[in-house]
């Protein structure tokens, strides 16, 4: 699969494949742990990909094959956060993690090798996830010395149910593929030779669908779970939808041109 570069960056990759767009953690060597620089640049895309109309489906991986990510360094781990060349300490994974929740666009997460820590809250925040044999599974906090508290535990018990998700927080086991597969962590299993294939033909399905109903499913799913948040996203797309009306526009031109407003002939539907 031929993936054209969009953008340059230190830390990431961030490629096209026609309609989709691939953002992978580029630091095979601490099994794509993630700094703080990781994370601007994996923002950066994310904005990149929400403004590009001709990007319909992000997918989310990591290079190497080993690994996914495995969470925040913990060698750049400061006091009160993960410290970048700026020396402020910073948790700017929980910006990266609203971003793909409320990207109008499918997030999939592509994933060979480890997900763990905070490299295993990415991958729940994602939209779907689709996982290699090789891939393994787990939270660490309560090891070293962390917790995500925010989706990493309240969606993690929606996807997987609560004594699931506490028994993953309060135990730190790691769960292969097919385990992750069975409590419903992952929407699908393929040998890692078959990954990326697989992952660019789920992504060349959903392109073949309505993109607006896809962005309207989205947040609705979102919005009973993210609260005031998830209203404003669904509703923000109701907007959406209602600008593009006659009816909507009808309410602009009137005032343009100065004139009252004729909604009369705009049907009153049951
Ligand atoms: C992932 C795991 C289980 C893999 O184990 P193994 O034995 O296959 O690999 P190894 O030897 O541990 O890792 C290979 C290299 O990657 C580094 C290691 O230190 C090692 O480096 P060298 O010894 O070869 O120099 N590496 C791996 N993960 C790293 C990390 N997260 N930071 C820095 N270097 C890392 C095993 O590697 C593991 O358990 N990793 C740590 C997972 C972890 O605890 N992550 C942080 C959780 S907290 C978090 O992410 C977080 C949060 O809770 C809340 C907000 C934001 C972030």
């Amino acid at each position: 699969i031929d993936w054209t570069p969009i953008k340059e960056f230190k830390e990431i990759l961030f490629t096209q494949h026609g309609g989709i767009a691939k953002i992978s953690i580029n630091r095979p060597e601490v099994h794509n742990a993630f700094t703080p620089l990781t994370v601007q640049e994996m923002i950066e895309a994310m904005h990149i990909c929400r403004d590009r109309t001709d990007i319909g489906v992000v997918v989310f991986t990591g290079e190497g094959g080993k690994a996914f990510c495995s969470g925040g360094d913990q060698s750049v781990r400061g006091h009160g956060g993960y410290v970048g060349e700026d020396a402020v300490p910073r948790l700017n994974v929980l910006d990266l993690q609203k971003l793909i929740r409320s990207l109008p666009k499918p997030v999939i997460a592509m994933v060979a090798g480890w997900a763990i820590g905070g490299g295993h809250v990415l991958h729940v925040v994602c939209d779907l996830t689709i996982a290699a044999d090789n891939a393994r599974f787990g939270q660490t906090g309560p090891k070293v010395g962390s917790f995500d508290g925010g989706f990493g535990a309240s969606y993690l018990a929606r996807v997987v149910g609560q004594k699931k998700a506490r028994e993953i927080w309060f135990l730190c086991d790691q769960y292969d593929a097919q385990e992750a597969l069975d409590m419903g962590l992952v929407n699908t299993v393929v040998p890692l030779d078959k990954l990326e294939e697989t992952t660019v033909a789920w992504c060349n399905k959903i392109l073949q669908r309505s993109p607006l109903a896809l962005r309207m499913l989205k947040s609705s799913l979102n919005a009973e779970l993210d609260g005031q948040a998830g209203i404003q996203e669904l509703a923000g797309n109701a907007t959406l939808l209602y600008y593009l009306s006659e009816e909507a526009k009808e309410g602009r031109n009137a005032f343009i041109e100065k004139r009252q407003p004729d909604f009369d002939k705009y049907p009153k539907f049951p």
